[in-house]
């Protein structure tokens, strides 16, 4: 594919906040953005929105790309253009929906699956397994009194993605009536006034397993994990989560303490049975990756394409986590577009879950996608 020129424009956003879609020949991608942000991400534009738009609508990149690694034309091309150390300081949201249309652009040409272009024609041996949240609480609730864990996760056991799914649904329309409530959050997850005990123990009876993005970093103030009801120290919150996973038996925890603890991450229970996983740690960075794998910090690790806006570099991610025996979950993020690319993505890279919640449509498309893979996949 000689690719010449793409279009960029502004849309909204789930939130209604502005950010990027880029098109190219009839396909387009966008970027989302997020709430919770890990204080080491990417930054999302690099001066500025406008000055991405600008940039993209007048190159001419007359670019010959034809493969998944190809992409690395489109990254030194940028980097000397643009006048930058790195693709990533182009700004995160503007890379990845670059180089997202690029892909989708080819698969077009190619009369292929986008799915397909990023595994590279590898076969795909699975579909991830989805991660859904149910309730939420912490900044991405706007109730008083909610729980300061900021979400509820279920993680279905079934053989495929549509069970999966059932499941994940038919449990989150269940819980609207046990909380009574009708309040959702940015993310199609409940709101709720109960704390984070009261909340596993209803869990508990829907006989799933469970567990939490505890975005510990948006609750931590000079020391101190500040909950509703009481406050912890680094030692007492890591005795508590690692009382919470024996307890409830939590199987996921993502982010138990504040983003610069790989050390305290080290000491958080860790066994086969359940993922202690890293989020605002590792931002989606290969230098943060690595140094949680030597400090022994996790065992799971979530990757955000807009946390680092490099493709290429998302793949050399996932090879380095199966390298090294870490669980990768390709997430969405609470700010989302109408793209469901995501689930080629979490398919392509050979994702282990996969992380879109469950209800309002900007989650619903990136599940229809994941079944309609799997649909194909097993035709
Ligand atoms: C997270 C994400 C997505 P945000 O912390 O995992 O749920 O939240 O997009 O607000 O960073
Ligand atoms: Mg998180």
């Amino acid at each position: 594919m000689l690719l010449k020129e793409a279009k960029a424009r502004e849309i909204k956003d789930s939130r209604g906040e502005p950010t990027i879609e880029v098109e190219i020949n009839g396909c387009a991608a966008s970027s989302p953005s997020g709430k919770s942000k890990g204080k080491y991400e990417t930054p999302s534009f690099h001066k500025s929105l406008k000055w991405n738009i600008d940039f993209i609508n007048k190159t001419k990149f007359n670019l010959e790309l034809n493969k998944f690694d190809d992409l690395d034309k489109v990254e030194k091309f940028i980097k000397n253009k643009a006048k930058l150390k790195n693709a990533r300081e182009f700004g995160a949201n503007a890379l990845f929906a670059l180089e997202s249309a690029i892909l989708k652009a080819l698969a077009k040409e190619e009369k292929k699956e986008l799915y397909e272009i990023v595994s590279g024609g590898k076969k795909i041996s699975k579909i991830p397994v989805p991660v859904g949240n149910v309730i939420e609480g912490g900044l991405h609730a706007h109730n008083k009194e909610h729980p300061n864990f900021q979400e509820f996760l279920i993680i279905p056991k079934n053989k495929t993605a549509k069970e999966n799914v059932k499941v994940m649904q038919l449990i989150h329309t269940k819980l609207k009536h046990i909380l009574k409530t009708r309040l959702k959050t940015d993310e199609g997850a409940w709101i709720t006034h109960f704390n984070e005990e009261q909340i596993f123990e209803i869990l508990n009876e829907f006989k799933i397993r469970f567990g939490n993005d505890i975005a510990a970093s948006s609750f931590y103030h000079e020391g101190n994990y500040i909950y509703r009801n009481k406050i912890l120290n680094r030692e007492t919150q890591i005795l508590y989560i690692n009382s919470l996973i024996k307890n409830f038996n939590l199987v996921y925890i993502e982010d138990p303490l504040q983003e610069e603890d790989f050390e305290g991450f080290s000491k958080i229970n860790k066994s086969e049975n359940n993922m202690i996983v890293g989020d605002d740690l590792t931002v989606t960075h290969i230098d943060r990756l690595k140094k949680a794998i030597q400090m022994k910090s996790i065992n799971a690790m979530i990757v955000k394409p807009n946390q680092n806006g490099s493709l290429l570099e998302l793949k050399k991610i996932f090879q380095i986590c199966k390298d090294n025996g870490i669980k990768t979950i390709l997430s969405h993020r609470s700010g989302e577009t109408m793209d469901d690319a995501l689930a080629d993505y979490a398919v392509g890279f050979g994702a282990d879950y996969i992380k879109c919640g469950i209800s309002t449509k900007w989650r619903e498309v990136k599940l229809k996608r994941l079944m309609e893979i799997e649909r194909k996949i097993n035709s």
